[in-house]
């Protein structure tokens, strides 16, 4: 057991409460922008801005702290085109054999299909792994706690963090995603969470007319 050690919380920021409406006012007008895109233009995308991305979804809280994350960023287009063929096998089974008709009613508002050109378009796919356990070097197992809903929190940093730096992202979950695994060489104690799909939009790109909820559908006071 390891005694816990403590340091002064000497980086945070108390704002006054004008400060503080603008500050929510404005992120929510920002982040309110924000639409998934399936539209994908080929322009690249720097490296070192996805890396930083990358490293406000590692600032994620997690179970016990123990960051059961790990974030593949293919660019390669060969291996681009192999997860491309992988996923759209599975998408595929799903939309003419393995969903059944109320899922595919479901997504019907969204115009989606098993085609998916995207993940060779965009410059960036970010593969997200959960590691279920971690693995020391000496092989042994640790056991991580809320490791999907950790990973869930930072994966949602990342797509604000993308969003914030001015790009455009897909969740696309092909199901199953144990391909990527294989593809991306990844360990054992990692499962696929998401597949991200990152870069700019088509100069015509399109989104579905849809809503979000109005607030008072999403919040009680009590
Ligand atoms: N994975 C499929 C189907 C799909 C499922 C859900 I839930 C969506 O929100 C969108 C799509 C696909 O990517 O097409």
């Amino acid at each position: 057991m390891t005694d816990p050690r403590f340091i002064p919380l000497s980086d945070y920021h108390r704002y006054s409460p004008d400060e503080m409406r603008d500050r929510s006012t404005s992120f929510f007008q920002e982040m309110n922008r924000r639409r998934t895109v399936r539209d994908f233009s080929e322009e690249p995308v720097p490296l070192e801005i996805i890396e930083t991305c990358i490293r406000v979804a590692g600032s994620a809280p997690s179970g016990a702290n123990l960051q059961p994350w790990h974030y593949v960023i293919v660019s390669d287009p060969k291996l681009k085109r192999r997860i491309r063929l992988a996923a759209e096998k599975e998408e595929i089974e799903f939309y003419e054999r393995r969903a059944p008709k109320e899922w595919l009613d479901a997504l019907a508002p969204l115009g989606t299909d098993a085609n998916k050109p995207f993940l060779e378009i965009a410059p960036y796919l970010i593969a997200i792994f959960a590691q279920s356990y971690g693995l020391l070097p000496d092989g042994r197992k640790v056991k991580h706690y809320y490791a999907m809903e950790s990973v869930g929190i930072s994966t949602g940093m990342l797509i604000t963090a993308l969003h914030k730096t001015g790009l455009v992202t897909l969740t696309h979950t092909p199901s199953p995603m144990k391909f990527l695994n294989e593809l991306l060489d990844r360990p054992e104690n990692e499962r696929p969470f998401l597949l991200l799909t990152v870069g700019f939009p088509a100069a015509d790109a399109l989104v579905p007319d849809i809503r979000r909820k109005d607030i008072s559908e999403i919040i009680s006071h009590c």
